[in-house]
């Protein structure tokens, strides 16, 4: 098994169950969740103007799967909770969306490929992905070394983080 971190995000619908029914069906699909953080409310990054606030979380998990195989399971379980895919009616890149699972760190190495990198490319510039993730593990570091709260102090505050409710129920 190894060792892993994913972030949960939703903006559309009852956020907070949404992210609850993710956190939910990591089982199912070979993943199992062991800590989750606190809910935050954040304001979207990115995407079509006027989007509500996403509500965010990071989750540790352990997995037994490849790198792809713990992508696609991520993808199943958007898919099950409404998520359109890419060609699927409703479909907007960066859009309003019930639930995103994204793969952020997965054991202590780097995996890049054309549909997945790890560490996830936005991770160190996002504080919505930086702040749960390091609620969970305030001393966690890049494959390269770099600290995650040195990168969390690097960036501005100007992208807004406020925490909106207890952790998801592992
Ligand atoms: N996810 C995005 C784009 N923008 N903004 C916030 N606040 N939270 C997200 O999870 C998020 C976003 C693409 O996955
Ligand atoms: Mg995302
Ligand atoms: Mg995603």
């Amino acid at each position: 098994m190894t060792p892993g971190f994913l972030a949960l995000g939703g903006n559309q619908g009852d956020r907070r169950a949404s992210l609850q029914a993710a956190l939910d069906a990591l089982p199912i699909h070979g993943v199992t969740p062991t800590a989750c953080s606190s809910a935050y409310a954040t304001a979207a990054v990115g995407g079509p103007p006027g989007q509500p606030d996403y509500l965010n979380a990071c989750v540790r998990i352990e997995t037994a799967h490849s790198p792809l195989a713990l992508l696609e399971a991520c993808k199943a379980i958007e898919r099950a909770l409404g998520r359109p895919e890419p060609g699927e009616p409703g479909y907007v890149p960066h859009g309003p969306r019930p639930v995103d699972l994204d793969v952020l760190l997965l054991g202590r190495a780097a995996f890049a490929h054309p549909r997945l990198t790890i560490p996830h490319a936005a991770l160190t510039q996002r504080r919505f992905v930086l702040v749960p993730l390091l609620e969970l593990d305030f001393a966690l570091e890049l494959p390269d070394g770099t600290r995650l709260a040195d990168a969390l102090a690097r960036l501005g505050v100007d992208e807004d983080v406020r925490r909106a409710g207890p952790p998801l129920v592992v």
